[in-house]
């Protein structure tokens, strides 16, 4: 692709093309390592020689994919899928170095079950709120071992994502549901030291189709209060209902200063794992605007946000479909740092709402797949 950004600098000049490429330079996104297998739904799964099906394939993956885009230096792990034995991890650790890559969030896994470790069949009534305080224990140890694994691969942020619900509305009370919640939270957040961050990530959703133990970011948030100031808010796309206005809450979260990061994905109906950007790329253009605006309002750092991407590549190729999120994700990051936002206020506050609005439209329809190949061309020959 010709890379002439004389176009851009045309129309949107060029302290706006320059601070749009800054922006670009700065933005880190995180790949999920169980985003380059094969991913499936409940009614399987097609997989294709070649496919990566063991660790060491997916870090083989994540680096083919940093070595071309450039990002993705930072791979996010699930545990256990990506190791189990204090020897997986040493093996983990050094597959990262090879490669080149570092261990980004560490997942703990509150849903699969496994043997041995009070994991077992009776996560089917929950891990942190189970009745059983066997398996809450559990579920508070399986993570405080997660702390220990981020510590040896030299991660900073534990994720938490909580599969616990309800399927009917007798099944568990909501109060024993948040207090148990609570007391696990707590527990877990202790065990963080300074420099060490814990995501909270909510989802409306399944498993539990009645209820949710983390429904929303209101819920996700009152627990980031109980766990401290080392925690913030994980807003994974697909987690909302649909129409929920996601760049909304992203604003509230980043006025209470809780913003913790993303998982990014596409939705047409559910939580469906799509690549970012493929449905609805205005609703990631409308996000950055959001984070750019809290960064002209001094709210927010951009380096203090995980730019992370979960996805689920059933169809397409894992790396190609991972090429295509993270070029989606620059492209609506890129638009957003064209916004004119003295422009765009004066507007607001003179209630000139149509002239507000085609402030936006002004750098939605930018092209700036040059700028997006320009920044990725230098970002790949500066690692040289
Ligand atoms: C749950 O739907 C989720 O978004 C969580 O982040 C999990 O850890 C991830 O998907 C992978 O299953
Ligand atoms: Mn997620």
């Amino acid at each position: 692709m010709k890379t002439d950004l004389s176009y851009l600098r045309d129309i949107y000049g060029k302290k706006a093309v320059d601070r749009a490429a800054a922006m670009l330079q700065d933005l880190e996104i995180e790949v999920p390592s169980w985003g380059f297998g094969r991913g499936g739904t409940r009614f399987g799964s097609y997989p294709e020689v070649g496919d990566a099906r063991t660790v060491e394939d997916r870090i083989e993956r994540a680096r083919q994919f940093h070595t071309r885009t450039g990002q993705g230096r930072r791979v996010a792990m699930h545990f256990p899928w990506d190791g189990e034995t204090a020897e997986d991890i040493r093996g983990l650790a050094a597959a990262l170095r090879r490669a080149g890559l570092e261990a980004g969030a560490v997942n703990s896994n509150l849903f699969t079950m496994r043997a041995g470790d009070g994991l077992d069949h009776r996560l089917r009534y929950g891990s942190l709120t189970n009745p059983d305080k066997e398996v809450r224990e559990a579920s508070v140890r399986h993570n405080l071992d997660c702390v220990r694994i981020m510590r040896i691969l030299g991660a900073k942020t534990l994720s938490l994502w909580l599969p616990d619900g309800t399927n009917s509305p007798g099944q568990m009370s909501f109060y024993d549901q948040a207090e148990r919640l609570d007391d696990a939270i707590r527990a877990i957040a202790r065990a963080l030291r300074p420099g060490e961050k814990l995501l909270i990530e909510y989802k409306i959703f399944e498993p539990g189709m009645y209820s949710t133990a983390i429904p929303d970011y209101s819920r996700a948030l009152a627990l980031c209060e109980i766990a401290g100031k080392n925690s913030g808010v994980l807003v994974d796309l697909g987690h909302h209902a649909p129409t929920t206005n996601i760049e909304q809450i992203v604003a509230f979260l980043l006025r209470a200063g809780r913003l913790g990061g993303f998982h990014f994905n596409d939705k047409k109906y559910a939580d469906d794992d799509l690549a970012s950007g493929s449905i609805d790329p205005a609703q990631l253009f409308r996000i950055f605007v959001v984070i750019l605006e809290a960064m002209a309002r001094r709210l927010v750092r951009f380096k203090d946000i995980a730019f992370m991407i979960d996805e689920s590549h059933q169809i397409k190729d894992a790396l190609e479909e991972m090429v295509e999120s993270v070029t989606n994700i620059e492209i609506a990051l890129a638009k957003a740092a064209l916004v004119d936002f003295d422009k765009l206020w004066r507007h607001q506050r003179a209630c000139e709402i149509s002239a507000a609005d085609s402030v936006l439209h002004h750098a939605f329809h930018a092209d700036v797949r040059p700028l997006v190949e320009a920044v990725r061309t230098e970002r790949l020959r500066s690692r040289q």
